[in-house]
Order: structure tokens, then C-alpha cells, then sequence
């Protein structure tokens, strides 16, 4: 096989023809996106040592052993940060690209770093007859309670999508290998946990089409997903269509002016960094009112916590700004490559630094 090339994600999207099947992966950190692609037969036996870069999962993961029938490479997508990565899966007699994203976390600063890296992509991957296929958003049958921050993006998840591209999306459960194998998990415990997550928390989506699998952590399991995808595109194609449903986001960054703050997906994220600004900016109040009254070490400690929390205070206002000036010319810029100076195109590669 040829060795994988380094190349930037402008040029990535620019590899995708009609013919090709685009599937975004993501969901919250650690739940196993890079472990879905690497399972799907990514192996340092299809490529080399330089590009096997699937995140810290293949590392200590038992992926190298599978057997493979498929050669799967990937790309290493150069953002300066690095954080979209995208592979390349021949099946059927198509080329699958498989975009792996960063999860989201409990950090408000990356989430807003990650949503306008997700968004760039998808702005920059719809066209008219050219669009994301698949969306395949993952989730631990393990972490069998969906607390605060789960909720809140699984609500991000439906917000970027919406209800119209449902039929592209699917929800896979993974981790189902553990049952029985790990103390304190039975696949009864799982099923449960499935069921609320169908009847309660995904319902809406399911509702609108998506999909429920399970991973079993085997390569048949998750090729399932990707012959879904498949099943749904070649469908269309059977029926004449080119047009692709677009993701709510799409649409939304489509409107002249319209700030990724001011997109539903956007107005999440931006309402938690008004609460932690607001949070902390009171904070300030209180510290500096202290910092009067204060003298000897007790002083110095003060000013100490009054300095980070001005250097945190800065770097979410910044953030929260680029979040309100993030708009479809920008990622029109990164998009237009050529047509657009390199300026612009430094500009954006800067919003990520
Ligand atoms: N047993 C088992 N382990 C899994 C499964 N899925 C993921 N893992 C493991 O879970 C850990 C995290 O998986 P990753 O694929 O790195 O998670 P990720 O979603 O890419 O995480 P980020 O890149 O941080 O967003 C790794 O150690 C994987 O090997 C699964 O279905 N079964
Ligand atoms: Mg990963």
C-alpha cells in the first residue's frame, strides 16, 4: 500500500469525490470513537509507524491482533492542533472517509475550541451534491447513569444535527464486551441501561430515524454501522437523488452574518461560558474586595488567586469571542483555499492555536 500522506483537512474534503461516503464520528471523550475506526481495521500492518495515530486507545488496546481483509490508512489532518483525523475505508467498492473529532468535556474553553473545529469541517464538507453521510455518535453502555454533563451533549449532538438529518445519525453503544467479563456489570445492567437510553434520553432522535447499534468490541459489529450508512446512500442513489440532508449547523452557518454563538449547537456552549464568566467575575469581586483587607501571607495568597483568575478570566472572554465573530466567511475562507488569501487562512489556523 502507499504511504499515507500528511496533508491539511482543506485539502482532505477537497479528496472527497461524489462517489465517496463521509462519516463523522464523535461524541464525549474517552467513549471510543478512535476504537470504533481502529476496529474497522486500522493496523500499523496497513500502514506505517508515522501514521498510526489513532489516539492513546491503540496503544493499550488489543487492535494490532485483528485480522484484517481491509486496508484501512489514515490521514493526519494538520490543523495546528491536530485534532481531526480522518481515515479511509475501501468497502463495496467505495471509498468510506472516517472523520474522527475530539470529544467533547467538561471544559467549557475546548468544548467552544471543538465546536468551532467541527463546524469548520462540516462547513466546509456541504455542498450541494456533496455531503456528510453518516453520523455516528458513540456512547459507554458502562457509564450507566447519564448525569449533567452527558445530558448536556447529547443535547449539543441533537442541536448540531437536527431533526431533519436524524436519518444519517446512529447512536452506538459500546464497551458491550465487558458484560459478565468485569466485576459489577451483567448485560442485564446494560440492556437496562439501553432501554432508558432509547425510551428517555435518545427518544427524540430515534423518533426521527436515527439508528441504535451496539458495539461488541468485534470488527463485524461496527462494520454493521458503516452498512447502514451504506444501505441509506445507495438508496438514494437508486432513486436518483443527490441531495444529502443537511445538519442543522450547516444550515445555520449558511446564513449571511450568522455567528456560531447564535447557532442552536453554538448557543449551548456559549450559555456555559456566560454562566463560568459570570461565575468567576464574582469571584474577582470578592477576591479584590478581600485583597483591601487583607495583609502579611494572607495578602499575597489573594493576589496569587487574583492573578490566575484573571488569566482564566481573559482566555474566556477570548474564547467566548471568537465564538460570537465565527461566522460562515470565515469558514468560507478556509473553505475557499484558493479563491481566499493565505491571510485568512493563517487567521484560521490562529482561532485553533
Ligand atoms: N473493551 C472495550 N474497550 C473499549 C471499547 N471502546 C473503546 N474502548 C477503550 O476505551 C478507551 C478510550 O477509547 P478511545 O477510542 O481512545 O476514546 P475516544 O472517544 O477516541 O476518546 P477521545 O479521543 O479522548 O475523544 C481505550 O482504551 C479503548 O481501547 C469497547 O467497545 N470495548
Ligand atoms: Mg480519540
Amino acid at each position: 500500500m502507499e504511504p499515507p500522506q500528511v496533508i491539511d483537512l482543506e485539502e482532505t474534503v477537497d479528496l472527497f469525490d461524489e462517489s465517496d461516503i463521509v462519516v463523522a464520528v464523535m461524541g464525549l471523550t474517552g467513549v471510543g470513537k478512535s476504537h470504533f475506526i481502529a476496529l474497522l481495521g486500522a493496523s500499523r500492518s496497513g500502514c506505517s509507524e508515522a501514521t498510526a495515530l489513532v489516539g492513546d486507545s491503540l496503544s493499550s488496546g488489543k487492535l494490532h491482533n485483528l485480522p484484517l481483509t481491509e486496508d484501512l490508512y489514515m490521514f493526519d489532518v494538520s490543523l495546528e492542533t491536530k485534532h481531526l483525523d480522518v481515515f479511509v475505508l475501501p468497502r463495496r467498492g467505495r471509498k468510506i472517509y472516517l472523520v474522527d473529532t475530539p470529544g467533547f468535556d467538561d471544559s467549557n474553553m475546548s468544548n467552544s475550541k471543538i465546536l468551532r473545529m467541527i463546524s469548520g469541517f462540516l462547513t466546509r464538507a456541504y455542498k450541494p451534491t456533496k455531503n456528510v453521510d453518516g453520523i455516528v455518535y458513540l456512547h459507554r453502555i458502562t457509564d450507566n447513569r447519564v448525569g449533567g454533563h452527558a445530558l448536556k451533549n447529547i443535547k449539543l449532538f441533537e442541536e448540531l444535527c437536527g431533526s431533519e438529518a436524524m436519518e444519517i445519525v446512529t447512536l452506538l453503544t459500546t464497551m458491550w464486551d465487558v458484560a459478565g467479563s468485569v466485576p459489577g456489570f451483567t448485560k442485564a445492567d446494560f440492556e437496562r441501561h439501553e432501554e432508558q437510553l432509547i425510551s428517555q434520553y435518545w427518544g427524540e432522535m430515534i423518533q426521527k430515524e436515527a439508528t441504535v447499534r451496539r458495539s461488541l468490541n468485534t470488527r463485524e459489529s461496527v462494520l454493521s454501522v458503516l452498512d447502514h450508512i451504506l444501505d441509506i446512500r445507495m438508496r438514494r442513489e437508486d432513486e436518483e437523488s443527490t441531495e444529502r440532508p443537511a445538519l442543522k449547523i450547516q444550515k445555520e452557518m449558511a446564513v449571511p452574518g450568522m455567528a456560531l454563538a447564535n447557532t442552536s449547537a453554538g448557543k449551548i456552549v456559549a450559555s456555559d461560558f456566560e454562566s463560568e464568566l459570570r461565575e468567576k467575575r464574582i469571584k474577582q469581586a470578592y477576591l479584590q474586595e478581600r485583597l483591601t483587607i487583607s495583609i502579611g501571607s494572607d495578602e499575597k495568597r489573594v493576589r496569587d488567586d487574583l492573578e490566575q483568575l484573571d488569566i482564566e478570566i481573559t482566555r474566556l472572554e477570548n474564547e467566548f469571542k471568537l465564538l460570537n465573530t465565527w461566522t460562515w466567511g470565515q469558514a468560507v475562507a478556509w473553505v475557499g483555499g484558493s479563491l481566499f488569501s493565505g491571510l485568512m487562512l493563517l487567521g484560521f489556523a490562529a482561532a485553533f492555536s
